[in-house]
């Protein structure tokens, strides 16, 4: 086994890969670039290289520099990840070269699968079954659409040239085809300067069933079962999982085995994955093969018992694979969400910014995280923008299914837009529990998983008007009990004073509708409960918050909500949705004192944090004058108008209550205003 490994990667994948070098007594050493000096898999490791500046083009892809960080170090080997240098046919060169072992396939194995149509052309060679079609030499019209012909309409046109989705045109009739032919060939030469054609059966409801399979250098090979991938958002996986649903031991067995035959059809060593096309009535086509560790090896860990990055090192050492096939038992079902700072309401922009809050779920043997950041990260505009990688096991996939919802509702980050409602959205859509899935699972459902443009709304609003009341009056015994004055208002135990008919109002929106509320705590007996008004319609409530777990009564149904609360963006996961609330802070109350000069008063209880002004001064319309914290959101109270501030009452880490006068405030008109 290797002393010292170089992982020639960077984020979750490469945290990732040290954790199991770690755990097998093998040295670590990180590479990282400007962006990444304090980054979480430099600390992890044992030693690390600065590699260059952020680009990754000037950095972690520059592959001399690379090798030269592990000569310098005397890594023995390099486990490249997956992206950046994995499938680099010159890198992997380089490496055997300088006597350092690349932890991946032979470079004739990465060879062979770079070019599709040459992959296409091995497989049939190896009997490994292909979509029904055409990929030969001759290019000729005729030809292909004979082929086309041939085989039945729709059929799908390829450029050999492309991948991953790109260079694709479906062709629907026979009628279609010569138009389509030459589109297809102009956007091939446009995108890949190579016009090289193939046509197959358009296969129009396929599934991505991926196999796990490992080859090591004493000609053993094995299968890990499958991975069902079908769930993309323009080729880019979402939501992954093992094994795929619906999936019998025959047809398991014959994706393995021929999975199996494409490897050995390459000599491959090492990890890699087979991917196929299911078609709806069973038959399964190669697709492409991977030859590197995917993303989505976790559903594969989960559901085998195995890590995979363990066997890469020991197969990369020489020795045998650590298990036979019969000793591979697949056991529950996992599911990986790929956490991303995008926002879904925006196409999926990436987004970037400072990971001011990072709260995950609690790992168990039912929850792993894979990730590279840490709370007060900056997620950076150098890289791909996943944030972690979600993943859940059960024993079966309803239940995994409930564990990945669980644990998407208590995942916890501000500072950047995140998917993280859209997979909650999308784990919990009918379709998806339904098993109704295919390639095209997104676009045909993406009303339902966007569904908050026209969320239905059932007893969501009174719902998440009592987790504020209820989050305010928790805020206000917490800091009464951090008052020591006991005259303080604090110490009425709740600022929802009880016995007293006060009226507290408030408003939300949701999806830009504004609706009041006003609330009502009474007592009955020793129940407390609440009588809501929500835009004239009553509400009869009850609720007991603890921690993010909301239970409720609402006229008589009781049911447990998960609540987060961000700044003053209320989400309520429910069974059927993520619902979105925006609380409107209350003005702040200004009013006139008899002698004419105004007030600033407190729009509810809270702490105040800083004070920007001082007596006497003359401050402008909408100046920040005191900045409060309530309900862990922070409040800047600003000038109402020109004017000078007559005295302050408040200095920061003073506790306010709702309604105290912050500080006297003079308008002053000023002179253009009197003209
Ligand atoms: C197909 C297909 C339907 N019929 N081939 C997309 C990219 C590349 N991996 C192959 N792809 C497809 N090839 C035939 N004959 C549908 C797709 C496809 C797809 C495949 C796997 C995962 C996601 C996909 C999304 C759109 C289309």
């Amino acid at each position: 086994m290797f002393n010292k490994i170089l992982i020639a990667n960077r984020g979750e994948i490469a945290c990732r890969i040290i954790k199991t070098a770690k755990s097998m007594g093998v040295l670590t050493v990180a590479i990282y670039s400007d962006a990444d000096k304090n980054a979480l898999h430099v600390q992890m490791a044992d030693e690390a290289i600065y590699i260059g500046p952020s680009p990754s083009r000037e950095s972690y892809l520059l592959g001399d520099n690379v090798i030269a960080a592990a000569i310098q170090t005397g890594a023995q080997a390099i486990h490249p990840g997956y992206g950046f240098l994995s499938e680099n046919a010159d890198f992997c060169r380089s490496c055997a070269k300088k006597n350092i072992t690349f932890i991946g396939p032979p470079v004739a194995a990465i060879e062979a699968m770079g070019s599709k149509s040459a992959a296409k052309n091995i497989m049939e060679k190896a009997n490994v079954p292909l979509v029904p079609g055409y990929h030969g030499d001759d290019q000729s019209s005729e030809i292909i659409k004979k082929a086309a012909d041939d085989m039945g309409y729709p059929v799908l046109l390829k450029a050999t040239a492309g991948g991953g989705g790109k260079g694709m045109r479906q062709v629907w009739s026979e009628q279609e085809f010569e138009e389509g032919l030459a589109a297809a060939k102009r956007e091939a030469m446009s995108s890949f300067g190579d016009d090289t054609m193939l046509v197959e059966k358009y296969l129009t409801q396929p599934r991505h069933v991926e196999i796990q399979v490992f080859c090591d250098n004493h000609n053993n090979a094995v299968y890990l079962f499958e991975r069902d991938c079908s769930v993309q958002r323009r080729h880019q996986k979402v939501i992954e999982e093992a094994p795929a649903f619906g999936m019998s031991e025959e047809l398991r067995t014959q994706m393995g085995k021929s999975a199996i035959k494409s490897a050995q059809a390459i000599g491959y060593q090492g990890a890699g994955t087979v991917e196929f096309l299911l078609d709806v009535n069973g038959s399964f086509y190669f697709m492409e093969m991977n030859t590197r560790l995917q993303v989505e090896h976790p559903v594969t860990e989960m559901i085998s018992g195995q890590d995979l990055v363990e066997w890469q090192l020991r197969v990369a050492a020489g020795e045998i694979l650590p298990k036979t096939q019969k000793q591979l038992v697949l056991n529950g079902h996992a599911f990986e969400a790929r956490i991303y700072a995008e926002d879904p309401d925006k196409d999926f922009l990436p987004a970037t910014g400072k990971l001011t809050l990072l709260q995950t779920p609690i790992e168990s043997k039912h929850v792993r995280i894979d990730t590279g950041v840490c709370q007060g990260d900056e997620v950076s505009v150098y890289y791909d923008p996943m944030i972690a990688k979600l993943i859940v096991w059960d024993e079966s996939r309803e239940k995994a299914l409930k564990r990945l919802s669980k644990a998407l509702s208590e995942y916890r980050i501000n500072g950047v837009t995140t998917n993280i409602d859209f997979l909650y959205n999308l784990a919990t859509s009918q379709p998806f529990m339904d098993e109704e899935i295919d390639t095209s699972f997104i676009e045909k459902n993406n009303e339902l998983i966007f569904n908050n443009k026209k969320q239905i709304l059932q007893n969501e609003l009174p719902i998440a008007a009592l987790y504020l009341i209820l989050t305010m009056q928790h805020q206000a015994q917490k800091d009464a009990l951090k008052s020591s004055d006991s005259n303080s208002p604090w110490h009425n135990a709740n600022a929802w004073r009880l016995n007293e008919p006060y009226i507290h109002s408030f408003a939300l929106a949701h999806n830009e509708t504004e609706y009041n509320v006003e609330v009502e705590q009474k007592k009955y007996v020793s129940d407390v409960y609440y009588s809501l008004n929500v835009n004239g319609e009553q509400f009869n409530c009850q609720g007991s918050l603890n921690n993010d777990l909301l239970i409720t009564t609402i006229n008589g149904h009781r049911s447990t909500t998960t609540v987060s609360l961000i700044n003053n963006s209320i989400n309520l996961y429910r069974e059927n949705g993520v619902f979105n609330f925006i609380y409107i802070l209350p003005d702040c109350g200004q009013h006139d004192n008899e002698d004419g000069h105004g007030g600033l008063t407190a729009p509810m209880n809270g702490t105040m944090i800083s004070v920007l002004v001082k007596t006497g001064d003359t401050v402008s319309k909408n100046q920040p004058l005191v900045i409060m914290e309530a309900m862990k959101m922070e409040h800047t109270i600003k000038a109402p108008s020109d004017g000078i501030i007559n005295e302050i009452f408040f200095q920061a880490g003073d506790m306010v209550d709702g309604g105290a006068e912050l500080l006297a405030f003079s308008e002053q008109i000023s002179v253009n205003d009197e003209a």
